[in-house]
């Protein structure tokens, strides 16, 4: 099913969370919506002690998740990869000593492994995010690995790892304009004003630097060496732990990404929410806000992720339950507003 953007104020409306005023139109807001706020911060910009440049913020995926047919399995990502797969990105305790990428498909009743790689990259303690776009246009997705901590430029540092060499080489290393900062940082590739080159998404969460979440894109056609567009947010900054920023959907159909802030912990609701900023309305108007059919935990044990799961060409959003006992998945249905679930509690134990 398509939703409209029509559609989409219809369930913004009927699903507010907490939403005050200019949510009556049918056109998006471009006056702050007052959401449960992700900080109670205003104006100063002034470092959160649990948050600031001497305490950075703590990533979701510092958990450690044993997964069943992975030998010393104990640091693991989940990125999305070529139509309906999804990677997992073994970065520390692997049997190779070298950072491990394995795929796996769902195949309507179950997970089944695809492929493992022994890649180029050596293990590290979570100083990577991950992506996976054509970087050379041989048909072969890479996978880029931006380095965000700990690097010798100092800045935010892209490395990609060549897929058609099963990730044995690297294609790419460099620095970027983009200095390494205390806060929060999520990442995204995509190609964002269309000249088929592949560009880098920042997201920006960094109270000691400014109030708002900032949009940054890093211009693939000068290898990530000009900032082709940069914004702030009508969203706070200090999102921590209790938020994950996805930028890899376009909710509303007008073919520009939108920002998904999904707010998994400390909601008023009990539930997880999905809040979507309009890519199209520089990240000033909020075209979803959604009570999601999850309830939070008060670890931060989930991780999600925007794939299009089932095929029908609509984002779904992919849940990870994290637990010291394994892995347990769910997909929330796109096609259905993100209001049901397409597979729920699946134990990740995927076939050969
Ligand atoms: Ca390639
Ligand atoms: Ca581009
Ligand atoms: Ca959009
Ligand atoms: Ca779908």
């Amino acid at each position: 099913m398509k939703v409209s953007f029509t559609t989409c104020v219809g369930i913004v409306l009927l699903t507010l969370i907490g939403c005050s005023s200019g949510d009556k139109s049918s056109t998006p807001t471009t006056s702050s919506v007052s959401l449960v706020p992700p900080t109670t911060q205003s104006g100063g910009g002034a470092p959160n002690p649990s948050s600031g440049p001497t305490s950075p913020v703590t990533d979701a995926d510092d958990d450690v998740v044993s997964i069943p047919g992975i030998p010393h399995a104990s640091y693991f990502d989940l990125v999305d990869a070529k139509a309906g797969e999804l990677a997992l990105i073994q970065n520390l305790g692997t049997s190779s000593q070298w950072t491990e990428i394995y795929f796996v498909k769902w195949d309507g009743s179950k997970f089944n492994w695809r492929g493992r790689f022994v890649s180029a990259l050596h293990t590290h303690a979570n100083e990577f995010e991950y992506a996976f776009a054509d970087y050379n246009g041989d048909g072969f997705y890479d996978l880029y690995c931006l380095k965000t901590k700990n690097t010798n430029t100092n800045s935010l540092e892209v490395h990609i790892l060549d897929g058609r060499s099963g990730y044995s080489r690297f294609l790419l290393h460099t620095g970027t304009p983009i200095p390494l900062s205390s806060g929060h940082i999520a990442i995204e590739v995509g190609d964002t004003n269309r000249d088929y080159v592949q560009d880098i998404i920042v997201m920006r969460d960094d109270p000691a630097r400014q109030p708002r979440v900032e949009v940054e894109h890093l211009s693939g056609a000068t290898t990530f060496q000009t900032q082709q567009y940069f914004r702030r947010t009508i969203l706070s900054t200090n999102v921590g732990d209790n938020y994950q920023l996805l930028h890899s959907g376009d909710i509303n159909y007008d073919w520009v990404t939108d920002l998904f802030a999904i707010k998994k912990n400390n909601t008023a609701s009990g539930n997880v929410e999905a809040h979507v900023l309009s890519g199209a309305h520089n990240y000033e108007a909020w075209i979803l806000n959604k009570r999601l059919p999850k309830a939070m935990t008060a670890d931060d044990t989930q991780d999600y992720v925007l794939i299009d799961f089932d095929g029908d060409r609509v984002q779904d959003l992919v849940v990870l339950n994290k637990s010291a006992g394994g892995l347990t998945i769910d997909v929330i249905s796109g096609a259905s507003g993100l209001a049901s679930f397409i597979i729920k509690d699946v134990a990740f134990q995927p076939s050969l």
